[in-house]
């Protein structure tokens, strides 16, 4: 086999039972889709070469969180030159935000990104003080926008995103088009600011115009130390609770499941993306312990990947969203209640798309679990 079907990353793996982190090195072989571990410090095979359906070319790049047989896998380097050199050389990061005028079409923006073959590895929903917004466009203090910019930018929620893929920054804006709105549906008529944009100022979303601005940008979002940033919208009251389950989420259809969830006039007033650690998902599922036969597989798929946490805001949200679900099982769902988003968007009963609260008294809590407790 010639090198230039496989890749090779150093993947680092947290062993919670010997409360240690294992070091790997990982290959993935593009031809046949297989991968295969070996144990760096003990010199010795840890997974034979096996076919892996679960993993994708594209989820391999540094700093993703990967599953590999329900292992949760952080890419922190790469173990080779041919892998750096392919990988490494294009892959950016860079910062979208969905403006205030977009947010109800916040679906459609993330489709987008995704089906243009981004990944979304952050995602938070937040209200920007006056302050925070004069900073984060602080390189246009003296210009004559600059007041109906941070008006603008702060009447209502935006969602921060940090988005990976080959050359980030430059493509994203080239999806964005003009500055203008007006000026892109003419110049550019499929771009986002022509589809969702309203005007000059109002133009649906943002992207850094350099790899500098890009890690200042998503600095100011994503604190990678100490200050957490702008604080999440999360209102903790006439509510309930959605995650957008990890294969879902890997899946690419985040975007599809809240266009759906708008589409059936829920309001989603928060919205934010985590990775799971076990002992989270053992505590948030901790009810279902004894109760449900599933309870350690859906442990496994909570924690197999970024999953897309969001607060669901009316008086009745328990339960009309419970019913917007649908039953369980996708296969029922598919039977018995066609539109719900499990029938839709599920797959089987572990890997069925959304989890959301069962009892209305829990709503509140669940939500809390995520937007308090772990985005703390
Ligand atoms: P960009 O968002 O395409 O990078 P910038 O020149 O950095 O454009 O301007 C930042 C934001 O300020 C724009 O997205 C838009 O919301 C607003 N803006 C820019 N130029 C004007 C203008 O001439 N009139 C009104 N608003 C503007
Ligand atoms: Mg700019």
């Amino acid at each position: 086999m010639s090198e230039e079907d496989r890749y090779v990353f150093i993947a680092e793996w947290y062993d919670p039972n010997a409360a240690l982190q294992r070091r790997y090195q990982l290959f993935f072989y593009t031809k046949d889709g297989s991968v295969e571990m070996y144990d760096v410090k003990n010199h010795r095979v840890f997974l034979r070469r096996t076919k892996y359906d679960e993993l994708h070319k594209e989820d391999l790049f540094l700093g993703n969180k990967i599953n590999v047989f329900s292992r949760q896998l952080h890419l922190v380097d790469y173990g080779d030159q041919y892998t750096s050199r392919k990988v490494g050389s294009k892959k950016e990061k860079t910062l979208a935000l969905i403006k205030p005028d977009a947010v109800i079409k916040m679906g459609s923006i993330i489709e987008t990104i995704l089906d243009s073959g981004f990944t979304i590895t952050k995602m938070k929903m937040v209200l920007l003080s006056r302050k925070e917004a004069m900073d984060f466009y602080n390189e246009h203090q003296s210009k004559p926008f600059f007041n109906d910019l941070v008006n603008f930018m702060i009447s209502g929620p935006i969602v921060a995103m940090e988005v990976i893929g080959d050359e980030a920054v430059s493509s994203w804006r080239k999806l964005l088009g003009p500055t203008n709105s007006s000026i892109a549906r003419s110049e550019s008529p499929e771009s986002i600011r022509a589809k969702f944009g309203t005007d000059g100022t109002k133009n649906a979303a943002h992207g850094s115009d350099s790899i500098a601005s890009a890690a200042r940008e998503l600095e100011f979002f994503f604190p990678s130390s100490g200050d957490r940033g702008p604080k999440n919208t999360a209102n903790f009251k006439d509510c309930t609770c959605c995650i957008i389950k990890p294969h879902a989420v890997s899946e690419g259809l985040t975007g599809k499941i809240v266009n759906a969830i708008l589409d059936a006039d829920f309001k989603i007033s928060a919205i934010q993306m985590f990775t799971m650690e076990k002992a989270n998902a053992e505590e948030f599922y901790e009810v279902y312990k004894g109760v449900v036969a599933e309870y350690s597989d859906m442990l496994v798929e909570l924690c197999s990947g970024p999953c897309v946490a969001l607060e669901i805001q009316e008086a009745n949200a328990p339960k009309r969203f419970r019913d917007y679900c649908g039953p369980t099982d996708p296969e029922i769902a598919r039977h018995l209640r066609p539109k719900t988003l499990r029938a839709h968007f599920g797959k089987s009963k572990i890997k069925n798309a959304v989890h959301c609260t069962d009892l209305p008294e829990d709503a509140v809590l669940e939500v809390q679990y995520f937007f308090k407790i772990l985005d703390n």
